[in-house]
């Protein structure tokens, strides 16, 4: 194996090997090459092998089939080469909202053998200026919308000296760049481990933390879940709201639909309404959201239940039964629940339609293993509460971190989640581990409460925390929306409590509940608890 990389960044700040997961490479289709560019498998391929006319992204007023999106890409690869001084290892700042233009960005430095770093659109100067110094950035390539901030994270960083702008019609702008560059490019000949893609995580506390992945953590990715589990084909037309910068995301809008050479709808906002239209505009077939927003979908089932809609995927944080229910209700459609993470790249633990247990996420994706685990990380037994501890082809690498020695034990990878298997396999999710709710010495997981809560007509959305109590250590505290048109007082509060405790083990109940408007949420639409517990 030889690296292209002649910057050795990646390569010198990768956790040393005992700190690193044990890698798992068992199936036939985790069998890689020594030298593997992830781009000439994911999009030159499909040209190659004479399909460069299908359709590949699809956006209001757009259509760019394969062969556009190569063109576009090998271009940009000239400009970041050519023009900004980008050599094989650099690190590549993308910051822009879900676009066309941002697939072609991160293909063009995948194909230069450089490293993306793709940032949430939502970012400030700030957290950009903490992102290009933890990954010592030189280049990027951004929407021109979002100037104003990567301008001044620029001026705070002096080690960023190359920006370029795509939608900037000026002659400096990427667009006048890429015309007056070549349509070919040769890909950089990159070893299967090189780094290609530092994705951070979108922790919702503490330092962010950088994770790097190598072109074979890509290709695995799209071996593993995709493929034993969603079962995609080239007809298939993807929508969805993760942001790319999003490791979700980049999977479930770019990498699985263009393994199998199908299509993906990229929307720059993507709050349910503007999913419901492009499902209908664009004839969607396979949706990737969060739970919340097939909440929020739910009530416009009648129009989804006739569209092309057949396929739903939910990840990023747990799916309560009653939203699974809610959605099948109201659509027709069992969803695909799955539990991935920044650090494993991708969805590790999920199951089919055919295969769900409602409560539970699902059985270990072919190509890992999962178990429960005690602080000592052996296993424990069927149905009991432990850390959840994975393995796989992929696994993390903090990018020079501290931490690595928590999240990777014994080789197994430690999500931070609490979780207990059935007889079956399956694994059902408890809490975050440092979320369960510890009280008059019972262990209580929010989302349990969370579950019965939403049970209950009157609930739209609830998020429920341990609060501080001097007599019981911490008390169950529930943050309630209300479906439209009801308010709430003493009365729900207690027909709440009640509901509860018919509902679930009574000392459970939430002994205090406050209604909220909305719920505190990341750029990655995950609750921030932390936030819910300042307010407690
Ligand atoms: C939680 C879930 C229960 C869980 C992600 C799919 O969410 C992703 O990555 P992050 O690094 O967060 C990881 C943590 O999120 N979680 C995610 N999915 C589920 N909990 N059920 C689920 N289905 O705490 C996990 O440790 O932001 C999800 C694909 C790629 C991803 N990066």
């Amino acid at each position: 194996m030889s690296s292209a990389h002649t910057d050795t960044f990646a390569r010198d700040n990768l956790p040393a090997a005992e700190h690193q997961p044990q890698y798992l490479f068992d199936l036939p289709e985790l069998q890689f090459t020594a030298q593997l560019n992830c781009a000439s498998e994911l999009l030159d391929r499909h040209i190659l092998e004479g399909n460069g006319s299908r359709i590949c992204i699809r956006a209001a007023g757009l259509s760019w089939t394969y062969a556009d999106l190569q063109d576009k890409a090998n271009r940009i690869a000239n400009v970041l080469v050519h023009d900004m001084g980008v050599v094989p290892g650099n690190r590549v700042l993308l910051h822009a909202p879900n676009s066309a233009m941002m697939v072609a960005c991160w293909f063009a430095v995948i194909k230069a053998g450089a490293i993306a770093v793709a940032t949430m659109p939502l970012l400030r100067a700030k957290e950009l200026k903490s992102v290009i110094d933890k990954a010592q950035i030189r280049h990027a390539l951004c929407d021109f919308y979002l100037a104003v901030e990567v301008q001044s994270a620029a001026q705070q960083c002096a080690a960023l000296h190359t920006v370029r702008y795509f939608n900037d019609d000026g002659p400096a702008g990427l667009d006048a760049a890429m015309a007056r560059h070549s349509a070919f490019f040769a890909n950089a000949d990159t070893a299967s481990d090189d780094t290609c893609i530092i994705a951070f995580t979108s922790g919702t506390t503490g330092v962010p933390k950088a994770t790097m992945h190598f072109h074979r953590d890509v290709m695995a990715i799209c071996a593993c879940w995709p493929r034993h589990v969603l079962k995609p084909c080239a007809d298939d037309v993807f929508i969805g709201s993760p942001p790319l910068a999003f490791t979700f995301g980049l999977g479930g809008l770019v990498l699985f639909p263009m393994s199998v050479g199908a299509s993906s709808v990229l929307l720059e906002k993507a709050g349910p309404p503007q999913l419901l239209e492009g499902i209908q505009a664009f004839g969607a077939t396979v949706l990737v959201t969060a739970p919340t927003s097939y909440r929020a979908l739910a009530p416009h089932g009648d129009a989804l239940r006739n569209s092309t809609l057949r396929r739903c995927v939910s990840a990023g944080e747990a799916l309560p039964a009653a939203t699974r229910t809610l959605w099948r209700e109201a659509t027709g459609l069992e969803m695909i629940d799955g539990i991935g993470a920044t650090e494993l790249l991708h969805i590790f633990i999920s199951a089919d339609e055919a295969h769900a247990l409602p409560g539970a996420t699902g059985k270990v994706v072919p190509g890992y293993q999962a178990q429960v685990v005690d602080e000592e990380g052996n296993p424990v037994p069927v149905g009991t509460v432990g850390k959840l501890a994975v393995r796989g082809p992929t696994g993390c690498r903090y990018l020079a971190d501290e931490r690595q020695t928590m999240y990777v034990r014994n080789g197994w990878n430690l999500t931070g989640d609490a979780y207990k298997m059935d007889a079956e396999g399956y694994f059902i999710y408890q809490a975050r581990t440092d979320d369960m709710i510890v009280s008059s010495g019972y262990n209580i997981a929010g989302p349990e409460v969370e579950e019965a809560l939403l049970l209950h007509p009157a609930v739209a959305e609830c998020a429920v925390i341990g609060a501080a109590d001097e007599e019981r250590g911490q008390i169950v505290h529930a943050f309630v929306t209300l479906r439209a048109g009801l308010v709430g007082n003493d009365a729900l509060v207690k027909e709440l409590q009640d509901f509860v405790k018919n509902t679930i083990a009574p000392y459970k109940y939430p002994r205090s509940i406050t209604f909220v408007s909305m719920l505190p949420r990341t750029q990655t639409g995950k609750l921030q608890r932390f936030k819910l517990r300042d307010l407690a």
